[in-house]
């Protein structure tokens, strides 16, 4: 109710952003990527993302892991004992440069068609992430290792890199349960559950773990899919991008500005950024 009267408010706003969203190209494969995005909750992205800004983003990923000591000792995110947050110093006021690497990929044209074709209305991009997970050793599960839906919003789908190989479950991959399976959760309070809460009402067969090599790119829709992750067992670690991004207009309020213009920008990808 209170997304349909925040949107009943600003028709105009939204009208001008489907104007924009109507100027992205088109392209088949994009279509039926974003009507798998519908359907399933999910979809992979791999062969449609631009590998160039991929590699970008590993980059910086493979940057920031060789200086990790450094960078650990500055983590602001500190809540998560098996998550580490390696972005911190690129931030200026907490916000991004809409030239760094990350933004520029969460930016490519192919994928805001692809969410806004399933969002009907142009995506906003609410943050981009870069995670270390590391084994949690016999700590009980906790945070996103546990089962849970996204409640930043009433539409929010995630795009993620893996900037590891994920060759098995040890190295903790990404796990939902697509969108039709996890129905019975969608209405629920409860935030993070385990498995056997979780079992009781989903068969373990619709559970899809996303094993695949660096690079692989994919779409989740984490307001509709339950999933978990970072389950990271023995030596392993893994090294994940995450880009959020929900259907404007945004239910709680606007945070502060999550990304600063450096360089020149397209009127889409203000829009997006809300700059
Ligand atoms: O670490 C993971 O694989 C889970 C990530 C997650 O739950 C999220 O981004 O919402």
């Amino acid at each position: 109710m209170t997304k349909t009267a925040l949107t009943g408010m600003q028709l105009g706003a939204r009208a001008k952003r489907i104007e924009i969203l109507n100027t992205l190209p088109v392209a088949p494969e994009w279509s039926e990527a974003s009507r798998k995005l519908r359907d399933d909750g999910y979809v992979d992205v791999t062969s449609i993302v631009d590998r160039s800004l991929a590699q970008a983003v590993a980059a910086v990923g493979d940057d920031k892991v060789r200086r990790l000591a450094e960078l650990k000792g500055k983590q602001q995110l500190g809540h998560k004992s098996f998550w580490v947050s390696l972005l911190d110093e690129d931030l200026v006021d907490g916000a991004f440069a809409t030239d760094h690497p990350f933004v520029r990929y969460a930016l490519q044209p192919g994928i805001l068609r692809i969410l806004g074709d399933f969002m009907h209305e142009l995506p906003q991009l609410s943050d981009v992430l870069l995670t270390q997970s590391l084994p949690s050793e016999n700590k009980p599960l906790s945070y996103s290792q546990l089962w849970h839906l996204d409640h930043d919003d009433k539409r929010v789908c995630k795009l993620f890199i893996y900037l590891t190989d994920v060759r098995d479950t040890k190295d903790g991959p990404l796990t939902f349960i697509p969108a039709p399976s996890s129905k019975p959760f969608r209405n629920t309070i409860k935030s993070h559950m385990t498995d056997d809460k979780v079992f009781t009402k989903v068969d373990r067969s619709a559970v899809k773990e996303i094993i695949a090599p660096k690079l692989s790119s994919f779409i989740v829709n984490t307001a509709r899919c339950l999933h978990m992750g970072s389950r990271i067992q023995s030596d392993r670690t893994r090294l994940l991008y995450t880009a959020t991004y929900i259907q404007p207009p945004r239910m709680y309020p606007e945070p502060p500005a999550r990304f600063r213009t450096t360089g020149p920008l397209s009127d889409i990808e203000r829009a997006v950024m809300r700059l």
